[in-house]
């Protein structure tokens, strides 16, 4: 009988003790970001991003070697009359438009609309029952390109509560496309006082011009520059 409670309380000890071990490991601090990796910026997507699919090979292999205590997806998740869209106004793809709020708009083909097949995320990319997916742009007035904040800062999603509740220091960003909605969310994410990295090869832009542009702009901005080998090797 008394071998019994022996054992109980032990086993009680054992996953009381692995809990709390589970929970400092979740607080070490550093997360994935992955922007935006789904079909409609793929090559063949509607708003094809050069090579955009490539880099689900890339994520796929870095979670396989480096642990991140917690892994972020963002899809962006228009409403079929999205403000963004040049069909919604009659205006001519890729220029920017004033629109009735005084605000500047750029002009994109339609895309990623909510539950749409070039929504969904690329195939091959790997993604585990754990991650959360945080969903933007989904006001039909406002576009939004960062995974924190709408393009007005108005409204945010709930990615730096979700950070700050598990206490994540470090975040570590990629996806598409590296010149739009990547750049927008290490801005912001820098802005919000993390240590900001930006994963180079697990980023596609829409040009080189572009690209390089906004890595100039990263890196002003306190953006650290690293490819997935670097941390691989770290
Ligand atoms: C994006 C343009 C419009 C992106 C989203 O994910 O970079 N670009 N909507
Ligand atoms: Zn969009």
């Amino acid at each position: 009988m008394l071998s019994y409670l022996g054992l109980f309380l032990e086993l009680l000890l054992f996953a009381f003790t692995s809990n709390l071990s589970g929970r400092t490991q979740q607080n070490d601090g550093r997360a994935l970001l992955i922007i935006d990796v789904q079909r409609d910026f793929s090559a063949k997507g509607s708003l094809a991003v050069p090579g955009g699919e490539q880099v689900a090979s890339v994520f796929n292999n870095l979670r396989d070697k480096v642990k991140f205590n917690r892994v972020f997806l963002t899809k962006d998740w228009h409403p079929h009359n999205h403000v963004s869209f040049a069909r919604t106004h009659n205006a001519t793809q890729f220029t920017e438009i004033t629109l009735p709020n005084g605000k500047k708009q750029m002009m994109w083909p339609v895309h990623c609309i909510q539950n749409s097949m070039g929504a969904g995320f690329v195939e091959d990319l790997k993604v585990l029952s754990s991650d959360r997916i945080v969903y933007k742009g989904t006001n039909v007035n406002v576009d939004s390109y960062s995974g924190f904040f709408d393009n007005d800062g108005k409204s945010q999603t709930d990615l730096d509560q979700q950070l700050k509740k598990f206490g994540i220091k470090s975040l570590y960003i990629g996806g598409l496309a590296l010149d739009v909605c990547v750049t927008y969310t290490c801005l912001d994410a820098i802005k919000l006082g993390y240590e900001t990295f930006l994963i180079l090869d697990a980023s596609r832009g829409l040009g080189e011009a572009q690209n390089k542009e906004a890595i100039n702009k990263l890196k002003n901005a306190g953006v650290k520059i690293i490819n997935s080998i670097d941390l691989i090797n770290q």
